[in-house]
């Protein structure tokens, strides 16, 4: 029987307050799995009336993963949790990719007793140090006194500033314990991103509006900043009054349409291509927006070429400004508030919208594309794949892409049609089997739209088991499963950069398709290009969670959009 909640009393245990606080910060759904340290926990969630929902997965991989997906497509802070030990190691992955790709996770794990530690208790584990390198933020806490404040430091540092991951340790006795009732309070402002937003200085606008001013040849490169800030409207109010080309890295893409004239595409190792490369090539300014500059987008740091270009660095983290190139003005801010600072600094200005170098650079890299798209052959193509694909979708859809096939081939050539957050990949470690958790998320953060993950088969078999979560929820997200029986980017690099001299990465063929009906998954097989367009429309149509498991050309012998398969 349920123990009711004395609501008149002046404390409240710490597992109580734990639920209060992430309800006071906004918080609606909840990913994890539970464990023996978590039931004081897991007991007032059921108990209290607090209204969120808990999604209970397979791993605590897919966890975090979800709550990333979910984090990414609301701005919300996104809440994963699991038990003490294995359940941390297990979140730690998740943890880690939103703190690298800024993307505000919130990770908890129960702990053993305060009173049990350096006894040899089982799942003991350093949880302090073991996240500390990973977060931005984290804690283990020893009495609930603390509770309170220690949520709301962690709600603070995942939405101020660089978002990122925080995570709490949260011990078994301390979930027992009391605190004060008059403690447990926290700002539902901090429950989004960005909570805070800094404002550029003045200073550093003028500098960069006269550079902008005598540049002829300037060309934006967004990160995921530009969205993270909700600046794409300050992008492009700014970027049409200059005349300046937009290109953007994986995890920028949304900041712009890709149709708009403007639009380049993404440029880097991984997406991008010869011709989205030749516009960063010509440019004389490069505008760096909340972008690291890192070794995928700069094709290690050689486009732009160091001292070809004059540089203006936009980021809200001010250590990012100046670690990969030499910067002309550094501008630290929020990406809306600085490009809106820009546009205001350079209000009489209005240059023609002179695209025809974005047009033609785009019309080749599309020619080549096309003409792969069109192809009957089979195994099929990885083009055709992707423009079936986009065919079968509309503008609204989201598409998450794993590692391996999916991220070079999406992101290069999936249009996307929206500026928003509409296609995304794990950028910041691409571990494989981050998509099919990742759209979990992505569907419960957006309900209203179709959400589709595409992986290879090796991620698939690194995420099949929470396939169980997705027939339970009766979640409508479609799978696409490209099967080659290869690590195909790596059997790739063994051919370009190793002679051919390929070594284990070849792995036996699954049916995806049988496989994710035994867990209750309508599915599809096809082998005929011909066939897949109908099958993925039928699956994208269906009510509830759907497969598509095609035969696709393996990577090492498809024509890559990526200049090179060095990261
Ligand atoms: C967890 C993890 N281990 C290893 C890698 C290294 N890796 C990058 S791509 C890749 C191959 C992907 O194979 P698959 O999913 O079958 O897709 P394909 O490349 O064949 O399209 C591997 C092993 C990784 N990204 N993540």
């Amino acid at each position: 029987m349920n123990k009711p909640v004395d609501t008149a009393a002046a404390t409240m245990t710490g597992a109580e307050a734990v639920v209060e606080l992430l309800k006071a910060h906004g918080v609606e759904v909840i990913f994890g799995l539970c464990g023996d340290t978590s039931l004081p926990l897991y007991d007032a969630l059921a108990r209290l009336p607090h209204g969120m929902r808990h999604v209970l997965t397979r791993d605590e991989r897919h966890a975090a993963y979800m709550a990333d997906g979910y984090a990414r497509v609301t701005g919300k802070v996104g809440v994963c949790e699991g038990p003490s030990g294995g359940g941390a190691t297990y979140l730690l992955p998740g943890l880690v990719e939103a703190n690298e790709s800024s993307i505000p996770v919130l990770g908890i794990n129960t702990d053993v007793s305060v009173s049990s530690r350096g006894r040899f208790t089982l799942t003991e584990l350093d949880q302090q140090a073991l996240m500390r390198p990973l977060t931005k933020w984290n804690a283990v806490l020893d009495r609930a006194a603390d509770i309170p404040r220690t949520f709301r430091a962690a709600f603070n540092a995942m939405t101020t500033g660089r978002p990122g991951a925080a995570h709490i340790a949260l011990p078994f006795d301390v979930q027992n314990a009391p605190v004060e009732r008059s403690e447990v309070w926290g700002d539902p402002s901090l429950g989004s991103c960005p909570s805070r937003r800094v404002a550029p200085e003045a200073f550093h606008i003028e500098l960069a509006a006269k550079l902008l001013r005598s540049s002829k040849r300037p060309v934006f490169i967004c990160g995921g900043g530009p969205v993270i800030a909700g600046a794409q409207d300050e992008l492009l109010e700014l970027a049409v009054k200059l005349g300046a080309p937009v290109a953007t890295t994986i995890s920028g893409q949304g900041s712009i349409s890709e149709e708009h004239p403007l639009a380049v595409g993404v440029v880097g190792s991984n997406g991008g291509t010869v011709e989205t490369r030749s516009i960063v090539d010509q440019a004389d300014l490069v505008i760096f927006v909340g972008c690291r500059a890192g070794s995928v987008t700069t094709e290690r740091w050689r486009h732009p070429a160091p001292g070809k270009a004059k540089i203006i660095h936009i980021d809200v983290h001010a250590e990012t400004i100046g670690a990969n190139y030499k910067v002309d003005v550094p501008v630290v801010a929020d990406a809306k508030l600085a490009l809106a600072a820009l546009s205001e600094a350079l209000s009489d200005l209005k240059r023609p919208l002179e695209a025809s170098a974005v047009a033609k650079a785009k019309a080749e890299k599309f020619a080549k594309f096309n003409a792969l798209a069109a192809s009957n052959d089979s195994p099929i193509k990885p083009e055709r794949l992707v423009a079936e694909l986009a065919k079968a979708l509309d503008a609204d859809a989201i598409v998450v892409a794993d590692p391996g096939t999916p991220c070079p081939y999406l992101s290069a050539y999936y249009p996307v049609r929206k500026a928003g957050r509409t296609l995304f990949s794990n950028r910041a470690h691409g571990a494989l089997g981050y998509s099919m958790a990742a759209a979990v998320g992505a569907h419960i953060g957006r309900p209203s739209v179709k959400s589709v993950a595409v992986m290879g088969d090796g991620s698939f078999g690194m995420c099949v088991g929470e396939l169980e979560t997705l027939v339970r929820y009766r979640l409508p997200i479609t799978m696409v499963v490209i099967r080659n029986a290869v690590y195909g980017w790596i059997k790739a690099g063994q051919k370009t950069g190793y002679g051919g001299r390929y070594f284990s990465v070849d792995f036996g063929v699954t049916d995806h398709a049988k496989v994710a009906e035994a867990f209750g998954v309508k599915s599809w097989k096809v082998e005929n290009p011909a066939k897949l367009g109908a099958a993925l429309k039928e699956a994208i149509a269906f009510g509830g969670p759907t497969l598509v498991d095609v035969a696709c050309q393996p990577l090492q012998e498809a024509r890559a959009p990526v200049s090179e398969w060095v990261a």
